[in-house]
């Protein structure tokens, strides 16, 4: 993995979620080729998304319990990509290691199809927590690359699901990254439009526009530029950290209910909110700061996700990409009740 910052914004698009069912495997399949049309990919490309993308699917129809698949573009600058992400509640992979190496010693279980979509992908990761559940992340990239360019990773990963029923999400992140004399500040914010679909996901359109319009500026300001131009919404739940690499420190303004941290090993210091609706009562404002390692890994989620969990039930998985740490936390904490929204980041390979 080769960690880097892309130099401009990144912020939530539209993920297809399919959930676990008999026809999630031919459901997959059509969004998998849609999506890798759409970018571009030569017709041979397109017929092997859509061959790993029905093995996640087949493999989750086969063993898990219960669980979904998540399909969207992702772009860097100059290219863009396929991913896919699967998320599921167990019962795991006893051995990764050997799933991975021959596909036999996995029989029987998720493990089975996970070498073909490795080596399909340009990217390829999986966390697996015996009893929990998995978190897999396979991304195609529109050009087949290969050599040092072929795996870059961005420094922030953001993940949102709508809540069971609906297609559109009032969760909703938005990033900067390369900021700074080193380009080593990175600003993220998490964003839960009150209530949900169309007006909650109006809130967080708004939200990130003004983000991006605002994210060179301190925290504290941009939760105000936000508060300005969330007016006449429904208002939102609102997080603004910024990570800055060379100094070592997270600073965090938050209104509302978002939990953010930061996690180093099997710790987790957390970055408080202050009550209030952003875009309908702004309270006085508060800035906190964390010391920001550089093995750190900063977190922001909704409501959508339980805070109750904690690092050291992810054994290995703060050391693995940001879309992996993001998809493996959705898919454990997240509800079915509520949007769910997660940004996680992280600027060093640890
Ligand atoms: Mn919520």
């Amino acid at each position: 993995m080769n960690p880097v910052a892309d130099g401009h914004g990144t912020e939530a698009e539209d993920v297809v979620w399919m959930r676990l069912g008999a026809a999630l495997d031919a459901v997959a399949r059509r969004e998998a080729a849609r999506l890798a049309h759409r970018v571009g990919m030569s017709a041979d490309r397109v017929a092997e998304v859509e061959l790993a993308v029905t093995e996640a699917a087949t493999n989750l129809q086969k063993y898990a319990k219960d669980g979904s698949l998540a399909l969207r573009i992702v772009r860097l600058p100059g290219r863009a990509a396929v991913e896919l992400l699967s998320l599921d509640s167990g019962p795991g992979i006893p051995d990764l290691s050997a799933a991975l190496a021959d596909g036999v010693s996995s029989r029987g279980t998720l493990g089975m199809g996970l070498g073909s979509i490795a080596r399909c992908a340009d990217t390829f990761d999986v966390h697996s927590v015996p009893g929990v559940g998995t978190a897999l992340l396979a991304r195609f990239w529109s050009v087949r690359v290969d050599g040092a360019l072929a795996d870059v990773e961005p420094w922030v990963a953001g993940l949102t699901r709508p809540i069971s029923g609906e297609t559109v999400c009032g969760d909703s992140w938005a990033a900067r990254t390369g900021e700074g004399p080193d380009g080593g500040v990175v600003t993220v914010m998490m964003c839960d439009g009150l209530g949900h679909g169309p007006l909650a996901a109006l809130a967080g359109e708004r939200a990130r526009a003004a983000f991006r319009t605002n994210a060179h500026r301190p925290p504290e300001l941009i939760v105000r530029a936000l508060h300005d131009e969330l007016k006449g919404t429904r208002g939102a739940a609102v997080a603004v950290a910024r990570a800055d690499r060379s100094r070592g420190t997270v600073e965090h303004c938050g209104v509302g209910n978002i939990s953010a941290c930061v996690v180093s090993g099997d710790k987790r210091s957390a970055l408080l909110s202050v009550p209030g609706i952003v875009g309908h009562q702004m309270p006085t404002l508060r800035t906190y700061q964390v010391p920001w390692e550089r093995s750190g890994v900063l977190v922001l989620h909704s409501d959508g996700l339980s805070d109750r969990w904690s690092p050291a039930s992810f054994p290995g998985l703060f050391r693995r990409r940001p879309a992996l740490i993001a998809a493996q936390i959705l898919g454990q904490a997240g509800v079915r009740r509520d949007d769910a929204g997660i940004v996680v980041v992280k600027t060093a390979d640890s």
